[in-house]
């Protein structure tokens, strides 16, 4: 991917773990590759396509010289995530903070802390076959909406499902959202699962009833088998209930195991 480079930006600011760094303040250095595409704002020559590094040299300054942190990593995170949060071009970008002033008492050239963040694609999971189906799931389409780490690109329709698995249970409404975030996938899930907590889910056995199921059913096109988490998610290509919204919004998505799109596998389905 292209990207726009910022190379050792000096900022004096004052993070540090020792008081004294805290308080007289220190030389640091910051430099950033920023990824995005600037083929549309090259073909026009258009600033307003791309990133404006200098505005981006005068947040950095800004943000380091607004806050005090102990930890350059603690700095770095925050950083990262500012930038993120309020350029929506930057998709993913790499950040490094220096100290090369920092009071080790021995020679350096310089210590440092170099992170990677960036926004994710997911797709999401949603159903609901107790109380107000409908409500719960716009519950958790909002609660995405709401969230500064996550952010809603697209939404099923939501459809009226006969439960799969336990039968003896009530329909379910279905439906599925994109989501763009910020979050591990292992975040990602905790922060699922506080939604459905906050619609007092209560865990009635596997398969039971439920007010609100938030699934991962994909994350980029990663592949994770881990006891808590499995993406894409099992069994997804036997689920019509999953099949068909997923297959509204991202029909061409493929399963990074199967190596089959949503549409093929919603396709096979329905010939068996
Ligand atoms: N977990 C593992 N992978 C994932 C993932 N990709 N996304 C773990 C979310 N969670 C994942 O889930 C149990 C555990 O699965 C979690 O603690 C997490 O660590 P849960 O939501 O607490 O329980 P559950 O949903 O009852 O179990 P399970 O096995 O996830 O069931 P499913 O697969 O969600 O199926 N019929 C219709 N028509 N519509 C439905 O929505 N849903 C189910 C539940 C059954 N029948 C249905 C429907
Ligand atoms: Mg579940």
């Amino acid at each position: 991917m292209d990207k726009i480079i910022i190379k050792e930006l000096e900022v004096y600011a004052n993070h540090g773990v020792l008081k004294e760094e805290r308080e007289l303040g220190q030389k640091f250095l910051v430099s950033c590759n920023m990824y995005l595409d600037v083929k549309k704002a090259a073909k026009d020559d258009d600033l307003g396509e791309t990133i404006d590094y200098g505005k981006v040299c005068f947040r950095i300054t800004r943000f380091l010289t607004d806050h005090t942190y102990k930890l350059i990593e603690t700095a770095a995170e925050k950083l990262a995530k500012e930038l993120l949060y309020t350029i929506p071009a930057i998709q993913k970008l790499d950040l490094e903070i220096y100290k090369p002033w920092a009071p080790v008492g021995l020679p350096l050239s310089t210590v440092g802390v170099s992170i990677s963040r960036g926004w994710h694609d997911a797709v999401i999971g949603l159903g609901s076959n107790m109380g107000d189906r409908e409500a719960y799931l716009r519950h958790g389409v909002e609660a995405i909406e709401n969230s500064k780490d996550c952010s809603l690109v697209s939404v099923s329709k939501f459809i009226e499902t006969k439960p799969y698995g336990v039968i003896d249970q009530p329909d379910f409404i279905n439906g599925c959202m994109k989501i763009r975030t910020l979050l591990t996938p292992r975040e990602l899930l905790e922060f699922l699962q506080k939604i459905e907590h906050s619609v007092n889910r209560v865990r009635e056995g596997k398969w039971g009833p439920r007010t609100l199921d938030l699934d991962i059913l994909f994350y980029d096109d990663e592949i994770i088998d881990s006891k808590e988490l499995t993406v894409p998610h099992r069994d997804m290509q036997n689920r019509d209930f999953v099949l068909i919204p997923l297959n509204q919004i991202v029909p061409n998505m493929c399963h990074p195991v199967l190596h089959k799109t949503v549409s093929m596998m919603l396709d096979e389905l329905r010939d068996r």
